[in-house]
């Protein structure tokens, strides 16, 4: 029960910091709808909300730019020089040690609405594979059992989701039978959220006893790895490296050997995978150096004139994008954790439902508040070290964020059939294809078949043969 006195301390702390609408209701709610209330107002930070105030919601940008940065740089995806080359030997040779004793856990962030996409529930459960229609859960199930069993370890998963989909991805998991992994080394947990602001600077209600929030941003997972008690299991089982992903992307190679390991070699804390970007202002991120530490800029910040900018030999200068890939040290998170540790906010303008003063829910049809979130790459600048591998689009990247067009399920299927058919060629495999050179059929290949090219040629035991317009699914 609330006593009258911290009640009083409430409306007064609401009051000085001129949020004293959130109990507007409080007259009309029954003792359980009190508490929950106040539960809310108890995990809202009431030594920042005046600050976000001042400069997220009320002003128009975000983050303000470095005043001087410069390309960051990185290794490529094929070695450069002998030297190189060892080094790039060197580091799978070691990543396979680390894999093999369990220091390697995936984690992938699943806490995103994926409004863009138009589907209904976790977008982990978006069915896209070209053959058998395995949702992007599926597939990334299948490659945590494949690269266990063969390294003969255990792979933990971690997920985070957030209260848009948490119960939902639980009983998914569930429901699948955790894709025919063990419950206990799969863990997922929830991410933390931030209040909505209305242009005035007043936290919106969503309801008479509920304050409008949505999940506090990816850069929220470092806090949410913390405070659910994943990292402490990590911890547990020896892990030492998170292989970190955005759960949109189904040609992700989880645990690649050679980013894990030169990650290692160079005794980085937090490492990133990159892309060379197809256009000026491709939306990703931009790999710079801000005092000599990794930073990224994002696609909406890196002013025209410099996205455009040119090398002599024709390459973009900011040429480096992010594509949401990263190996994360255990150690760097504990670390950030045992500080007061924060994240830039970036906002964004949204429309947002809630209750009007009179207790009426208000859906508008123009943006209409402010939602903060942190990005992840802003732990960047925080890592001791971090290194740069460039990888190759077509092995690597085809996010699913579009319900048509560029990014979409269509272009994700059509890169994991080109990306199958190109490994099944460089074994031998004749694939047919139209006049135009795409693939004339569609080609699927199990996780447990093969997790990279190489793998084809050792496993076939005979060459297939695969029939124009045909349906193709190596297992
Ligand atoms: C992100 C990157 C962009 C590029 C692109 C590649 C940002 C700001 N931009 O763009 O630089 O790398 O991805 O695909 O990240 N998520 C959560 N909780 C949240 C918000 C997001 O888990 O509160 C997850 C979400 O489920 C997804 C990932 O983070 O897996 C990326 O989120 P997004 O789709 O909103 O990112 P996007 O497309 O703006």
């Amino acid at each position: 029960m609330t006593t009258k006195k911290t009640f009083e301390n409430i409306k007064k702390l609401l009051n000085k910091h001129n949020q004293s609408h959130l109990l507007a209701f409080w007259e009309q709610l029954n003792s359980a709808q009190r508490q929950n209330l106040l539960a809310q107002i108890g995990q809202l930070d009431f030594s920042k909300i005046d600050d976000w105030v001042v400069y997220f919601v009320k002003k128009s940008s975000s983050s303000a730019l470095p005043a001087d940065f410069a390309p960051a740089s990185s290794y490529g995806p094929i070695p450069a020089d002998p030297d190189q080359r060892r080094k790039y030997a060197r580091a799978r040779e070691l990543s396979k040690e680390l894999i093999s004793a369990g220091k390697v856990a995936a984690f992938v962030v699943a806490g995103g609405q994926g409004t863009r996409l138009g589907f209904d529930g976790p977008k982990g459960n978006f069915p896209i594979s070209p053959v058998k229609n395995k949702t992007l859960f599926q597939i990334f199930a299948e490659i945590v059992a494949a690269v266990s069993e063969k390294y003969l370890t255990v792979c933990p998963w971690y997920i985070m989701t957030s209260s848009l989909n948490h119960i939902e991805t639980r009983e998914i998991f569930r429901s699948n039978s955790y894709y025919g992994l063990d419950e206990e080394n799969v863990f997922i947990f929830q991410q933390g959220t931030l209040p909505n602001f209305g242009f005035d600077g007043k936290i919106l209600l969503a309801d008479k006893d509920t304050i409008a929030c949505s999940p506090d941003g990816h850069g929220g997972s470092l806090k949410a790895l913390f405070q659910s008690g994943a990292l402490e299991d990590m911890k547990r089982r020896g892990v030492e490296f998170l292989s970190y992903w955005q759960v949109d992307n189904p040609l992700i190679n989880i645990f690649d050997p050679l980013f894990i390991g030169l990650h290692a070699l160079d005794a980085a804390e937090m490492s990133s995978k990159a892309l060379r970007k197809i256009k000026p202002k491709e939306e990703v991120g931009n790999f710079c150096l801000v005092d000599g530490k990794v930073t990224v800029i994002e696609y909406s910040d890196l002013p025209d004139g410099l996205a455009h900018k040119r090398n002599p030999d024709g390459s973009l200068v900011f040429g480096l994008g992010s594509i949401g890939i990263h190996i994360i040290n255990r150690s760097f998170v504990e670390k950030l954790n045992a500080e007061d540790f924060t994240l830039p906010l970036h906002r964004a303008v949204k429309k947002i439902s809630h209750i009007d003063q009179q207790g009426k829910l208000v859906e508008p049809a123009e943006p209409n508040g402010i939602k903060l979130e942190s990005f992840v790459f802003d732990a960047l600048p925080l890592a001791s070290k971090s290194i740069i591998l460039q990888t190759l689009r077509s092995e690597e990247f085809s996010p699913v964020k579009n319900a048509a067009g560029v990014n979409s399920a269509e272009t994700a299927r059509q890169m994991m059939v080109a990306r199958a058919a190109d490994w099944l060629e460089s074994a031998g495999v004749a694939v047919p294809r139209k006049d135009d050179g795409s693939v004339d059929c569609l080609i699927e290949i199990a996780p447990s078949f093969a997790l990279k090219k190489d793998d084809i040629k050792a496993k076939l035991s005979r060459i297939p043969e695969i029939k124009p317009k045909s349906r193709f699914y190596l297992t």
